[in-house]
């Protein structure tokens, strides 16, 4: 059974080899530690477990002499290495975050520092953008445009991206890493696991007893555009565009430990270890501990039950009150996407969608769904190229036509998105609203409005007899624009009076309900419609980030909508006209 001092060594062998490079230490002692940290990972047995054998059994491992046995005991009984606090002392901050560059070694960071004095990343973009750094030895045009697209990806990756900008190719490099002969199970881990609505970077878990072998093939995989760092036990890469991925290696008896320990979130890892320890036990990353004794680890399920609870879902561990409840057997049952019967807002060309009635009808049978609801734009929103009222006939006649065609499986609903004008009246006239099955109503415009006038706005609208939902109720885009300002509890109060739903928007970057706003509807007691605001046929996937959302808010089926079968979704339809 391998340990965690293990890796903590070895990694702390490696910050040290970088500096003494970067300081322009004797290269025979640098390979030194290196190789011993290479050692350290590959070791099969804990290093503490060696270390009760005394100096002698720890210089028996190939690659740690004398030196480095003393190094290691010395983390051992003091949690510290006193050889790196003293490097971190010479080696200004701003430089390790260069070295950290793609193509940046210690040995380029070294010559960057002393003949330009770049000592920190807006520096070192200076002397690349100015050509400075062609007078170095070894600089040419192409190193220097290569090492400004890394330092680009760098600072790119300081962001937040949302989920599903970055999931699909994510899985695309999971997909690669599971390929590996090495590798006998990988995951994502992280806030992507937890369907988080942005992701700082991308944490992959891989468990194999070849960690050095796996990190440097995983290096080399296709979608890898550069190294910002490789160790043994982990690699952090950069994935087009700018997104950095993070892979942790485990031994696969602490695969379910390491899974638990890199899925988060902090908040609710924290929680569980304070558990642990008033148990008795142990938890870190490769497993749960009573002693020296590995009693879980394999699997996340085990180490939840040592820990005395059932297993959490991903998107449920914030510390909002799971564990309380996975204590008690009592964690509601989360609504799930094969529930999904149908996606409840779709555009089709007869607005801004790029497909017609009978393709979306083909991809929703693709889908497996029973229904898709089509809700092209009101006119008022003008970019959308939103049906007129005089066309709504002619749009509904078509809709019914692909209903016939296909005998209604899957069932075309025929809805709109009609827009909230600023005085919170509609978008059609009734009329025309009374013949579509779904209505849908969003804002579009004047998303600036005081608190007060939004609020009135929107309560308006729901308020209207014909409307069926609030669809993506805050209007914010992720990154783009606010949410509006309203005040939500009155809202929410109000369509639980009515009977109204209220929508999240799958659309990676609306996700909308927000998580913290879904987690309040529900407390209301509302019903959700779950849906991806697809305008073309990549779109639909989003339903996936939409039910994670609601597992966010922790939904079960029974309030979510579009998991009823058609009938009783147009009857609910129609019971929602009568008050
Ligand atoms: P992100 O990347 O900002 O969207 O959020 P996460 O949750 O993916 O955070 P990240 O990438 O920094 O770390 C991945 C997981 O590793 C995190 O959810 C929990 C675990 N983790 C990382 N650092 C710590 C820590 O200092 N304490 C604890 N308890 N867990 C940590
Ligand atoms: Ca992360
Ligand atoms: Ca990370
Ligand atoms: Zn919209």
């Amino acid at each position: 059974m391998k340990a965690m001092k293990n890796a903590e060594v070895a990694e702390i062998f490696e910050e040290i080899a970088d500096m003494l490079e970067f300081l322009g230490d004797n290269p025979f002692r640098i390979r030194a530690y290196r190789n011993a940290a290479r050692a350290l990972f590959d070791l099969e047995d804990p290093v503490e477990e060696v270390a009760k054998g005394g100096l002698e059994a720890l210089e028996e491992i190939p690659g740690i002499g004398h030196d480095l046995a003393l190094k290691i005991l010395e983390y051992l009984k003091t949690g510290k290495v006193r050889k790196l606090e003293e490097l971190k002392a010479k080696v200004p901050r701003g430089v390790l975050e260069v070295m950290r560059v793609p193509g940046v070694g210690p040995k380029t960071a070294k010559l960057l520092y002393e003949k330009l004095g770049v000592d920190s990343l807006e520096a070192f973009r200076k002397v690349l953008e100015s050509g400075e750094v062609l007078k170095l030895p070894g600089f040419g045009e192409r190193k220097r445009e290569r090492l400004l697209k890394n330092l680009d990806l760098v600072e790119a990756a300081s962001k937040r991206w949302p989920l599903g900008a970055v999931l699909y190719e994510a899985r695309e490099l999971l997909r690669l890493l599971k390929e590996l002969p090495e590798v006998e199970d990988a995951a994502i881990a992280g806030s992507a696991r937890r369907y988080k609505e942005t992701v700082g970077d991308l944490d992959f878990l891989a468990a194999t007893r070849e960690g050095a072998k796996v990190a440097e093939a995983f290096a080399q995989l296709a979608p890898v555009k550069a190294v910002y760092a490789l160790g043994p036990g982990k690699a952090t890469v950069y994935i087009s565009p700018g997104i950095q991925v993070d892979l942790k290696i485990v031994p696969p008896e602490s695969f379910g430990a390491g899974l638990q320990y890199f899925t988060g979130s902090k908040a609710h890892g924290i929680h569980l270890r304070r558990i642990a320890q008033q148990m008795g036990l142990k938890l870190n990353e490769y497993g749960v501990w009573r002693g020296e004794e590995q009693i879980a680890g394999a699997t996340e399920e085990e180490v939840y039950a040592a820990l005395g609870m059932d297993w959490i879902p991903p998107p449920m561990r914030e510390d909002l009150g799971e564990i309380e409840l996975a204590q008690q057997h009592a964690l509601p049952r989360l609504v799930t996407l094969e529930e999904i019967r149908g996606d409840l807002q779709v555009h089709s060309k007869w607005s801004d969608g790029k497909h017609t009635l009978e393709e979306l009808a083909r991809f929703a049978a693709e889908m497996g769904y029973a229904y898709l609801a089509v809700t092209d734009h009101s006119p008022a929103v003008r970019v959308a190229g939103g049906v007129p009222p005089e066309k709504m006939k002619e749009r509904i006649a078509e809709i019914r036509r692909v209903n016939e065609k296909t005998g209604g499986r899957p069932y075309l609903i025929a809805g709109a998105e009609v827009d909230i004008l600023p005085d919170g009246s509609l978008d059609y006239p009734d009329e025309v609203l009374a013949e579509l099955e779904l209505v849908l109503v969003s804002i579009h415009s004047r998303f600036s409005m005081d608190e007060e006038a939004m609020t009135r706005r929107i309560l308006r609208a729901i308020e209207h007899p014909l409307v069926h939902v609030l669809a993506h109720p805050t209007a914010r885009l992720i990154g783009k624009r606010a949410p509006v300002k309203a005040d939500w509890e009155k809202v929410f109060a109000r369509m639980k009076e009515l009977g109204k739903a209220v929508e999240i928007d799958g659309y990676y970057d609306r996700m909308d309900l927000p998580d913290v706003l879904a987690r309040r509807a529900r407390e209301y007691g509302l019903t959700f419609t779950l849906s991806t605001d697809a305008h073309q046929k990549d779109h639909l996937r989003f339903m996936e980030l939409a039910v994670g959302n609601a597992q966010r808010a922790w939904l079960g089926p029974e309030q979510v909508l579009n998991t009823l079968p058609l009938e009783k979704l147009l009857q609910w339809a129609k019971d929602v006209r009568k008050g």
